[in-house]
């Protein structure tokens, strides 16, 4: 496929004379629309003007786009619609994750769609030539929820573009922010960024076709199916409809349950107590590439009667990597109660001061790494206690804000 690049310095003198029309390389022109529509869509389009130029300023090079460690649809499909832009600007972007594709659904699209991801587990790496990359660039994620952030500062890789709608993370310096907290789904950002102009959706072009089918199924899944969708969600799901493939999508939603996940779906129901309509259910150990079944336990239970939140949590163990770590997700109806407040207030901060999570609007997570408590759980009475200090521990600080009166909880 033949396709010019961008060009600012083509760019730029057009905005300056005429305000509704950039001029690209390739002598086509994007309607800017700067000036003619509403607030929300100048602002949607001076953002797309400032990404163009950060990726002229850039032009050429090579760059890691890093995801959070478990990576949802909505990381997925956006990371990958980046880098279709960024290719317009000859820059050669790489996506990468530390930790593991367990959703089977996230397994199911990646497949379906050959979406280019790469697994980058801890050793793997530490083995990569980071010499040729001169940059990196976080979607749907802000660097907290990565493990190969400590790599990426030891490369001193600079942050180049981050993209996403999680709660802003102090400290977080780069060349392009564009962080928008009441934003439902990343997809919905990239979507209005496509619609800008920066990149032309064609039906004939497969990759795109499968990229629109990805961005779909991830706005989707972050607003909940659509129905905590808002309007411009409506409008970035309106757009992609005229490009994405339904039937792909549809096989994409069927893929089924792994037993794993009924697993731990049936601790957390056994396991569960509701006070105040909130759910909490802790589901002891399971296997580090199964994590993504706790969010799954409580998207389930939330949808029990007069329950309007649900935390679910599990102890994640790594052999391999023996790598251990208490991780949670918590699930909300309640347009009250925000998520990444809720999470950092119940757990609070770490010896250096970093939180052990957050979240976006209506969901959140939190991994609180065991450290020195890690691993021999093969002395299964040493794993029994283990698992219930943390659970206590977990329940009193959850219980602290559910039930401010009556929290210290008895242990039966
Ligand atoms: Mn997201």
């Amino acid at each position: 496929m033949v396709q010019s690049s961008l060009s600012t310095a083509d760019v730029e003198p057009s905005l300056a004379l005429h305000p509704t029309e950039i001029l690209l390389g390739d002598g086509e022109k994007i309607q800017s629309r700067l000036g003619l529509s509403s607030p929300t869509q100048r602002i949607a389009d001076a953002r797309g003007d400032a990404l163009i130029r950060v990726l002229d300023k850039h032009r050429g090079e090579r760059h890691l786009v890093i995801l959070q460690d478990f990576p949802d649809p909505d990381a997925l499909a956006s990371a990958w619609a980046y880098r279709l832009i960024a290719e317009r600007f000859e820059i050669q972007s790489d996506i990468v994750y530390g930790g593991t594709l367990s959703h089977q659904e996230n397994i199911a699209l990646v497949k379906l769609t050959g979406l280019p991801v790469q697994r980058w587990n801890c050793p793997t790496a530490k083995a990569k030539d980071w010499s040729v990359y001169k940059g990196c660039v976080l979607i749907d994620n802000q660097g907290t929820t990565s493990q190969l952030m400590p790599l990426v500062q030891q490369a001193k890789l600079p942050i180049l573009v981050v993209i996403d709608h999680h709660s802003a993370q102090d400290d977080l310096h780069a060349e392009f922010l564009d962080i928008r907290t009441h934003t439902r789904a990343t997809a919905t950002i990239l979507t209005q960024y496509l619609q800008a102009g920066l990149l032309h959706l064609d039906n004939g072009t497969s990759e795109h076709v499968k990229c629109a089918t990805a961005l779909m199924h991830g706005l989707r899944s972050d607003t909940n199916g659509l129905r905590q969708a808002q309007e411009e969600d409506f409008l970035a799901a309106a757009y992609l409809s005229r490009f994405y493939d339904a039937q792909t999508l549809n096989t994409v939603l069927q893929s089924t349950r792994s037993k794993q996940v009924m697993d731990v779906i049936e601790r957390s129901l056994k396991n569960r107590s509701i006070q105040n309509n909130v759910s909490i259910a802790g589901v002891g150990f399971l296997r580090y590439d199964d994590r993504d079944a706790i969010p799954q336990a409580a998207d389930f239970l939330i949808t029990e009667d007069n329950v309007h939140t649900a935390v679910v949590y599990g102890i994640a163990h790594d052999e391999d990597e023996e790598l251990e770590l208490v991780v949670g997700s918590l699930r909300t109806t309640k347009i009250t109660l925000d998520p990444d407040e809720f999470i950092k207030e119940a757990f609070g901060q770490d010896a250096q001061g970093r939180f052990f999570g957050g979240g976006r609007s209506l969901a959140g997570g939190f991994e609180i790494p065991m450290g020195f408590l890690s691993g021999l759980n093969e002395n299964s009475e040493y794993a029994k206690l283990k698992w219930s200090v943390f659970d206590t521990q977990i329940k009193q600080k959850l219980l602290r804000l559910i039930n401010p009166e009556g929290s210290m909880i008895r242990t039966n």
